[in-house]
């Protein structure tokens, strides 16, 4: 079935102009429109059917509805926040904060609070703009640091729409991350989790947004989903590319065989470096003009035998930061002209301003070395292009390693862009590379552009947006609402013989940092003591706790006791019973040996040890620290108990070895062994207690309650123990 896609960036994109009154609106030529077109040309155009696009229009109100926009393959949405807040929204929060920490310029970075009043305002703006469009089964592609909390503000009011985000600049460390106030960055990566599916451009910085939702958010996650409120959501590098064909077949384009005639006749002799940049601090322009003049001085060979076409294209020059940049280089280079070059000889050839396209590519394809030295960069389109241009398997590639691109293109010549001595070095190896070299070079970088050129980036994309969609529908958390409840009542006030079979940590008790302070309060001892009062109800708590602590809490009630996760039964306040040999504890001292390894390790960790089974707790420890100290952990004594009859359990926070046999399912097996019941009310949080989910998933009397958000064997999902101490009120109100 096809769906509509609204795309939503910060502007629309259209370049519009006022002539004698007429106003003229087309296209524009930036990376993500020509993106976006080669996909919805096509393998999109099977998916989508209708493509609408929402943003910016860069004209007041009254001007865009004198816009004939009739002729275009989109339907623009456009967004006309106040002018004002928009200028501190895009010059204010966007690009005097977001962007310079996220390129590790930190002492760029303006902290000014009603630019992040701004911000919120704007997206809000976006928000309403969208959700006055958007219909069942839209689906919603947003793009870039502008609009980070723009997700979560429409998930709030559509929770089923499928939204995607992929952010165009890199995600930085934790370490940066943080020096954000606390309630801003709350409010960005809430935000960003309001999508199903958040795309980066390379696996670093997804590792950086993992890190930095894990010590901001205390989120569960794996690698690669985020549990996030009842959804999961999706996190995935997805390296953007460039439509490889439009500048494969360029190179012959007779519009551009002509630029490049006149180009080599400009060059005739010499050699030629190429670079093309927006204006950006992040885009290493000056410390290339360092290194370029330091290779001049190094290699004076090259003196009258050289040119480097140096472009770059006007940007954010409002922003003082930029203007300051500018005015640096445009020094520069007027110094290194007029102390290197002569009348016949110029060293720099400088444009500020934009090129068509035909020139960009012959340009691409004209230069000897194109040179690429950002400080940093969320990708990098321009070294794909180049590579895609040129189809004559010739022609050097000079990148930064700090560019995303150069994950992928390790045929480059990658060079540190602090190193002015490195790129003087790495111009003359580019210079004088064999052709030979060259060709295999170029023919493995091609190779990669257009196998995953940007249709495939896109199809990639919304594969897994498609896939996450599917498993959160799977995993969908069934929550006991009223309904439910009151046929749970019903059954409960007509059965005849009952079982309850309830976990404490977690789910009759919060979930305590400190597990010796988790004692049960009086309410709860009460509520318990009515539950067991009801002639033929059973009840038990079934605990991975150790017998001393449960005996002393809950010893005192006509209740079962089961701990240790079944090593260890007591009947309503009868004497302990083992369910494991006391003799099949011997490898307890070497476990906790190990164990003891990852406490010293893992500060804040500790060791709980039980009668049956020895239990390493994270819960306090540093997450992230934590996480990858328990994969280890897990699987240092997975291998290390492989020939033992011993189970090792990855809980909530804990991991815990004990004697093969023993499991909280096992121990509910044994209870319906014995006695026949025709209501059975169970509820856990934990992974240990899926066992006993499993166990009574096809038992006709039972109802199974998972307490938290988790997808779950459990039938159902109450969200906290408040909840569940509420339905036992209920059940023992009759
Ligand atoms: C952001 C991220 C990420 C440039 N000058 C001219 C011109 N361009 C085109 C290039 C290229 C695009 O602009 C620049 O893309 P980059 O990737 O190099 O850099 P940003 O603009 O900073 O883009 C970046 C990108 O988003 C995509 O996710 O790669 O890291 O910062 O397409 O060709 N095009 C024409 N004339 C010019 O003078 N025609």
């Amino acid at each position: 079935m096809q769906k509509r896609l609204l795309i939503v960036s910060n502007r629309l994109p259209l370049t519009i102009e006022k002539k004698e009154n007429e106003y003229q609106s087309r296209q524009s030529s930036g990376g993500l429109i020509s993106a976006v077109e080669a996909y919805l040309n096509g393998d999109g155009k099977e998916v989508f059917s209708e493509r609408i696009w929402a943003g910016v229009p860069g004209v007041a109100e009254q001007e865009w509805d004198k816009i004939d926009l009739t002729q275009s393959d989109y339907h623009y949405l456009p967004v006309f926040p106040n002018e004002e807040e928009y200028e501190q929204y895009y010059n204010g929060f966007s690009n005097s904060l977001l962007w310079p920490l996220f390129h590790y310029f930190p002492s760029f970075a303006d902290y000014d609070p009603s630019f992040f009043e701004a911000y919120i305002n704007v997206n809000k703006t976006f928000c309403r703009e969208l959700s006055s469009e958007i219909r069942a089964g839209d689906v919603i592609w947003i793009h870039d640091y502008h609009l980070l909390p723009l997700a979560g503000m429409l998930r709030e009011k559509f929770p089923d729409l499928t939204i995607g985000l992929f952010l165009h600049i890199p995600f930085p460390s934790y370490e940066l991350f943080r020096v954000i106030p606390k309630r801003w960055q709350k409010a960005m990566l809430e935000g960003m989790l309001g999508a199903d599916l958040i795309g980066f451009h390379t696996s670093e910085y997804v590792a950086h947004f993992l890190k930095t939702v894990d010590m901001t958010l205390k989120t569960a996650h794996d690698d690669q989903y985020i549990q996030w409120g009842n959804r999961q959501v999706q996190v995935d590098a997805f390296p953007i590319s460039i439509n490889f064909d439009l500048f494969n077949d360029a190179f012959d384009h007779p519009g551009v065989g002509s630029l490049r005639q006149k180009y080599q006749q400009m060059k005739d002799r010499k050699k030629m470096i190429f670079s093309v940049d927006r204006l950006d601090y992040t885009k290493g322009i000056y410390n290339r003009l360092i290194a370029y003049e330091r290779f001049l001085q190094q290699y004076p060979e090259y003196k009258g035998n050289i040119v480097f076409v140096l472009v770059i294209v006007p940007s954010r020059d409002t922003i003082t930061k930029y203007s300051e940049k500018k005015k640096l280089i445009d020094e520069y280079i007027g110094n290194l002209n007029s102390s290197m070059g002569n009348i016949s000889w110029q060293p720099v050839i400088y444009q500020y301003d934009h090129l068509d396209f035909n020139e960009l590519v012959a340009l691409y394809a004209t230069c000897d070395v194109a040179l690429i030295t950002p400080l940093r960069d969320g990708m990098n389109l321009v070294s794909k292009e180049f590579i895609a241009t040129r189809k004559d398997e010739k022609g050097v590639l000079i990148l930064s390693e700090m560019a995303g691109a150069a994950a992928e293109l390790k045929d480059a010549l990658l060079i540190n862009p602090n190193d002015a001595d490195e790129i003087a070095e790495m111009i003359a190896i580019g210079l004088g590379m064999s052709e030979d070299e060259q060709r295999t070079r170029m023919q493995s970088m091609r190779h990669l552009v257009q196998k995953y050129d940007v249709n495939t980036w896109a199809v990639d994309f919304f594969g897994q947006l498609d896939q996450v969609k599917a498993l959160q529908l799977k995993f969908e958390v069934k929550f006991l609402d009223n309904f439910a409840r009151a046929v749970m009542l019903g059954d409960y006030g007509s059965s005849y013989r009952r079982l309850f079979l309830l976990d404490y940590d977690g789910t009759l008790v919060n979930f305590s940092k400190d597990p010796s302070k988790a004692s049960p309060p009086l309410e709860l001892l009460q509520l318990l003591e009515r539950l067991s009062d009801v002639p033929n109800n059973d009840v038990y708590i079934v605990s991975g706790r150790d017998s001393g602590t449960l005996g002393k809490w809950l010893g005192h009630l006509p209740i079962g006791l089961i701990a240790e996760h079944g090593a260890k039964t007591r009947m309503n306040g009868g004497k302990w019973m083992n369910e494991a040999l006391s003799e099949s504890v011997s490898w307890k001292e070497k476990i906790e040996k190990i164990m003891e390894h990852y406490v010293f390790r893992s500060p804040n960790s500790f060791i709980e040890k039980k009668d049956f089974s020895l239990a390493w707790h994270y819960r306090n420890a540093d997450p992230f620290l934590a996480n990858r100290r328990a994969k280890d952990l897990h699987e240092e004594l997975v291998e290390y108990t492989l020939q033992m009859p011993l189970d090792v359990l990855n809980g909530h926070k804990v991991i815990e070895v004990r004697n093969k046999g023993i499991n909280k399912g096992l121990a509910t097996a044994r209870i319906l062994d014995a006695t026949e019941y025709d209501f059975i009310l169970c509820a856990g949080d934990d992974q240990t207690d899926e066992d006993m989910f499993k166990v009574l998933a096809r038992n006709q009397a039972a109802y199974t309650v998972k307490v938290g958000h988790q997808p779950s064997f459990a039938e159902y999902n109450l969200y906290t123990p408040f909840l569940v101490s509420s339905l036992l009120e209920s059940i023992c109100d009759g």
